[in-house]
């Protein structure tokens, strides 16, 4: 079926605020003592800044009260809001301008699907804030990937069918999301070594997307 949306996560796909937010989290917790490495932040990929909190704090010595939980995650925020300023055009991933240009040209759809909740700020940064149809983030959403909450919304606001919505993501848990959301999925980065990914690529300058959406037109 063709595809008439394409709909990007954030961090990972359109700018590397993956690695801020590793750093952030670092901080946070050299500071409780608590071991943090770069295998236990793949798992933080897409996931909310609540739940990636809770993922760290299962390798702590003692329980984090929810007042102390509050805490932890708004000062790991002001860590990564600070990292934010530092942030410019010229961090946009490669490949990215000329996606959305060529996706523009062909009458495609463009949307954010991100879990994050400084998704707006982070894309005015980077000069894409305009650029996109519509933009779903972390504040309009309850449930963050796997679960399809993100892209279903994206989809909806687009007057899309999700069958005819191609995700890209870099991480597993938003394939996953893709997948119950019923969309094709294009793994980048970190999920393009994720088997479940329709398509994997390094970024998307080494995407073929025209082959892509060429590929997705003559099939079922
Ligand atoms: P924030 P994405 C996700 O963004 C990040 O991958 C994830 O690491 C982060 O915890 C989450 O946003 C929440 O971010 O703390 O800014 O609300 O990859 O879905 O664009
Ligand atoms: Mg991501």
């Amino acid at each position: 079926m063709s595809i008439r949306a394409v709909i990007f996560d954030l961090d990972g796909v359109i700018v590397s605020t993956d690695e801020y937010h590793f750093h952030a989290w670092k901080m946070i917790a050299d500071r409780e003592g608590i071991p943090f490495d770069r295998t236990t932040n793949e798992a933080l990929r897409g996931v909310s800044r609540m739940e990636s909190l809770e993922i760290i704090l299962r390798k702590a010595t003692r329980a984090y009260s929810p007042g102390e939980k509050k805490e932890l995650a708004e000062q790991k925020n002001n860590f990564y809001r600070e990292s934010l300023n530092d942030l410019t055009p010229g961090e946009i991933l490669p490949g990215v301008l000329d996606v959305l240009a060529s996706l523009k040209a062909r009458g495609i759809k463009v949307a954010i699907g991100s879990s994050s909740r400084n998704a707006k700020a982070i894309l005015s940064k980077i000069g894409l804030d305009k650029s996109f149809d519509e933009i779903v983030d972390g504040t309009d959403i309850s449930r963050s990937k796997p679960d399809p909450e993100v892209f279903s919304l994206g989809a909806e606001r687009l007057g899309i069918s999700p069958e005819e919505c191609l995700v890209v993501e870099d991480a597993e848990a938003g394939i996953d999301a893709a997948l119950a959301a019923g969309m094709r999925a294009l793994g980048v980065g970190s999920a393009a070594q994720y088997p479940k990914s329709h398509y994997a690529y390094p970024d998307l300058e080494a995407t073929p997307l025209d082959e892509i959406l060429n590929r997705e037109a003559t099939t079922d």
